[in-house]
């Protein structure tokens, strides 16, 4: 059985939860296809989480990471096609507010996802559940870990999948919001999330 790292963030900003830790949490131990998951929750800090996502990935050897981050105001799935080599965007939970920073000095500007994200689109969209592949995870912790994860696959691990999908606001953070948000079903985020996790396995 292969291994895979399942990521999902703590709350960050004026988000107080953040669905994808729900859905990392709930696939913790779940064998998908040929897969079992691992998941792990990261913190929003530019300076820590980096390394702690880095630790997990040498700890487990999984043979392929996904992480997942919110996108507040988007309202399909979105696995996204690349992650550039930036650190940029408001305050983290710690304060730290980074302004045009590489996240690795002198490393390339980017990196493409190895996750088959045109695949997982697809499949997505045929189950009837709206998404379309980003061209921008932004410049904040979500492009930062997917960075980092691109980064080491291709300096250690070349056979190591990684990517990143940003998913819409679960009803229950849009109603703390005050409805002003898109939003998903809980039961609608994870069965997307089990279903690109199925297309990775069916790869
Ligand atoms: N989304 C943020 C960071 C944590 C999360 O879930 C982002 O899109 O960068």
């Amino acid at each position: 059985m292969k291994k895979l790292l399942l990521t999902g963030f703590e709350p960050f900003l004026k988000h107080p939860l953040n669905p994808t830790m729900k859905i990392a949490q709930e696939l913790h131990g779940v064998e998908i296809g040929n897969y079992k998951v691992h998941s792990e929750i990261l913190p929003v800090e530019f300076n820590q989480t980096g390394d702690i996502f880095i630790a997990h990935i040498k700890e487990k050897s999984p043979d392929a990471v996904l992480s997942l981050g919110l996108a507040g105001g988007r309202s399909q799935i979105t696995p996204e096609r690349i992650a550039i080599n930036i650190n940029d965007g408001p305050a983290d939970n710690r304060g730290y507010q980074p302004v045009d920073e590489p996240i690795i000095e002198g490393g390339p500007d980017g990196y493409f996802t190895t996750l088959p994200v045109r695949a997982m689109v697809e499949k997505l969209n045929e189950i009837g559940l709206p998404a379309k592949i980003s061209n921008t995870a932004g410049a904040y912790l979500c492009n930062h870990i997917m960075y980092r994860a691109l980064q080491f696959a291709a300096e250690e691990r070349p056979e190591m999948k990684a990517g990143f999908i940003h998913i819409p606001a679960s009803h229950e953070l849009a109603v703390q919001q005050g409805g002003r948000m898109p939003s998903w079903s809980h039961e609608d985020l994870k069965a997307a999330v089990y279903t690109c996790i199925e297309v990775l396995a069916e790869e």
